[in-house]
């Protein structure tokens, strides 16, 4: 009952200067072990998955970017070494040593690391900065790691300690005098209890030094990752420090998109009364898609918040009364989306004991912090439209197109609706078959309006439906629930199959026989295929299974020679026919097509489309693997590209062995 983890302590243990035997009954009540962690890590960690995982070093990071935060830290050492070990170091204050204020039997550093506490309570001051989980967020950490080992440079005396699983296995030991050296490290390995065989992805982390180092130009962080799990995008070594902040960030993150305005809306601001600061830079695309990326303490708050919220009335405010000014009367109708959803920005605040909400605490709560946001901003924003008449009246008139584009759409929305009789809902980009049951008919997914309007040439209309998808389609191995309800194209494809996806699937009311995939024969075209491939075997795995999702196999190359035309799939395909199908002397004319898009329709439906002279591929789930295939899409199609590609290869190759000629 003693024992901080509320059961037995382990032999080695018993000796060690957490002798729990000398709380008293009221101290067990403040002091939680970390018990409840291992036993429920979703509640803390929001899962055991890959997510999951590089919480824990963000933790970590986070308490060493907070000594930054606070002035006290000016370089953060991270090193991931095999084995999944990782070590993030800070030259900060160094965790307390001393006898911890409420448990004098216990050093401080042995019940921050040992208990969940909530952070302020019980060391008010030195916690200031650090927001919501991350206060409590090193023990969380111990309690997941098979081994934890801290070392803390401070009052001139090196002190280490080991935990494993959350325990202490040593006392906390004097490791003898240091000089000219402070701080924090920690080294610490996961425990594969816990997550598996799961690892640490060193572009993910270095993704993650490099956003800190953007967030807070005070810091350098140093990054170190043994060559053999770098990978081609990470580096075994660099520096990270960017004095040009979120502006740097900002622009990095645009490179090679044009902007409606000449430059981005950048700046820092203090808060009153000392509150803290916040530094926001914002641009405005030409085209596609925007984000808005905040973050408080340098954590990132995807699902936004109170400083978000402050930044978008701060904006469309000023831009409203801007348009006021200007007697620009449309301006009244802009709204806060249709500033901002075009718009790429960066918001990071710094306040004091910041809140966070939901699981994964992902949203800022705090409520000051719309207030101060709208506030500094209000006033910036107001100053720069006034500064450049130009600029402002271009993004006036972005928005007021933005806004009457919105207004259009809602009125085209409610008319189809008002008459809509029981008819389905189908997406406007689909090219329907025009035969009514679903026996004998196929859609084909392609890629991108221009190969969608060869396919439509090409097609048979009586049982052949088509329907372009933009681009890459969202990663559904890696995306969040919402994100995958949220994502057009995938509702559209749902929509045309018309049998519903996940819970709601019914393979009743699948609008078509068959399903076929028809990317171009490229790489990216694989891309593409594989994953509309998983979004098939983890949304509608029964389409798989039924064997109704197909590969189209469109050529690459075109042989010509005496007025004979023969398609090759692939270099090998081409190089055979050439040995084979033509004599050999005979000057054989090769070309090379770009995309379906360029093909003539007449040539993608004889090599592809009519179901007399193409060749399907059947996609199955080969028996001996259907037991580890999700496995194997959850790691690959996951977040590690540098396997991806292997992967695609791969599957590629046993598809061709498990294909179905058909
Ligand atoms: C509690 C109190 C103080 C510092 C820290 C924790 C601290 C924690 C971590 C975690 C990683 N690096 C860290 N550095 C410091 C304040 C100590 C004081 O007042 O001197």
């Amino acid at each position: 009952m003693n024992d901080l983890f509320g059961g037995r302590r382990p032999a080695r243990g018993a000796a060690n200067a957490s002798d729990a035997a000398a709380y008293s009954a009221k101290d067990i009540e403040v002091l939680e072990g970390l018990e409840p962690v291992r036993r429920r890590p979703g509640m803390y960690i929001g899962g055991t998955d890959e997510n999951a995982l590089h919480h824990l070093a963000a933790e970590i990071l986070d308490n060493a970017m907070d000594e930054a935060v606070a002035g006290f830290a000016d370089r953060i050492e991270v090193t991931l070494e095999p084995g999944n070990w990782l070590t993030i170091r800070d030259n900060g204050r160094g965790i307390p040593t001393d006898p911890h204020p409420k448990f004098p039997k216990l050093s401080a550093l042995e019940v921050i690391l040992t208990t969940l506490h909530s952070g302020g309570k019980f060391s008010g001051k030195a916690y200031s900065t650090s927001g919501g989980l991350h206060g409590v967020g090193s023990s969380v950490v111990n309690a997941l790691s098979e081994r934890l080992e801290v070392e803390v440079a401070r009052d001139r005396t090196l002190f280490t300690q080991a935990f494993e699983r959350g325990r202490p296995v040593t006392k906390l030991k004097n490791a003898g005098a240091v000089h000219n050296r402070r701080g924090t490290a920690i080294r610490f390995r996961p425990d594969p209890e816990i997550f598996g065989r799961q690892q640490f992805s060193a572009a993910r982390l270095y993704r993650l030094c490099r956003s800190k180092a953007y967030l807070f130009r005070g810091v350098e962080i140093r990054w170190a990752c043994d060559p053999a799990l770098a990978g081609e995008a990470v580096p075994p070594q660099a520096v990270l420090h960017f004095p040009g902040g979120l502006s740097d960030f900002l622009a990095s993150a645009v490179e090679g998109r044009s902007a409606v305005v000449p430059a981005p809306f950048a700046g820092e601001a203090e808060f009153a009364e000392a509150q803290g600061r916040c530094e926001w830079a914002i641009t405005w695309l030409e085209q596609g898609e925007g984000f808005l990326n905040t973050y408080a303490n340098t954590i990132p708050t995807p699902q936004g918040g109170t400083h978000e919220a402050g930044l978008r009335a701060a904006l469309v405010k000023a831009l409203r009364a801007y348009g006021e000014l200007k007697k620009e009367r449309r301006a009244a109708a802009v709204t806060a989306e249709d500033l901002l959803s075009g718009a790429a920005g960066m918001l990071s605040v710094f306040i004091r004991e910041p809140h966070f909400q939901g699981q994964t605490k992902e949203k800022l709560t705090s409520p000051e912090a719309a207030r101060l946001v709208e506030a500094a901003l209000r006033d910036r924003f107001d100053h720069w439209l006034a500064g450049d008449p130009t600029t402002a009246d271009n993004l006036l008139a972005w928005a007021i197109e933005r806004a009457e584009e919105r207004l259009r759409r809602r009125e085209q929305k409610d008319t189809p609706r008002k008459s809509a009789t029981r008819k389905l809902r189908l997406p406007g980009k689909l090219a329907d078959c025009a035969r009514e049951s679903a026996e004998g008919t196929e859609i084909f997914l392609v890629e991108g309006d221009s190969a969608g309007g060869s396919a439509k040439q090409a097609r048979d209309r009586e049982t052949q439906a088509v329907l372009p998808l933009r681009g890459k389609i969202l990663n559904v191995a890696s995306a969040s629930a919402d994100k995958l309800r949220q994502n057009q194209e995938l509702k559209d494809l749902i929509e045309a199959l018309g049998c519903g996806a996940g819970e709601r699937f019914d393979i009743a009311r699948l609008r078509y026989g068959r399903v076929v995939i028809m990317t171009d024969a490229d790489v990216d075209g694989a891309h593409i295929a594989a994953l509309l491939m998983t979004f098939f075997y983890k949304e509608l795995p029964e389409l798989v299974r039924q064997g109704r999702v197909f590969l189209a196999q469109p050529p690459l190359y075109r042989l010509q020679a005496g007025g004979r035309s023969l398609y090759a799939r692939d270099d090998a395909d081409r190089e055979r026919l050439l040995k084979k199908a033509f004599k050999p002397n005979q000057k054989v004319e090769v070309s090379r097509f770009k995309g379906l898009g360029e093909m003539p329709p007449a040539t993608l439906k004889e090599t592809t489309m009519d179901p007399r002279r193409r060749t399907l591929l059947k996609v199955v789930l080969p028996p001996e693997e259907r037991a580890r295939t999700s496995e194997l899409v959850e790691a690959l199609m996951g977040r590690k590209p540098e396997l991806r590609f292997r992967f695609i290869q791969e599957n590629a190759a046993r598809l061709d062995e498990a294909a179905v000629d058909v």
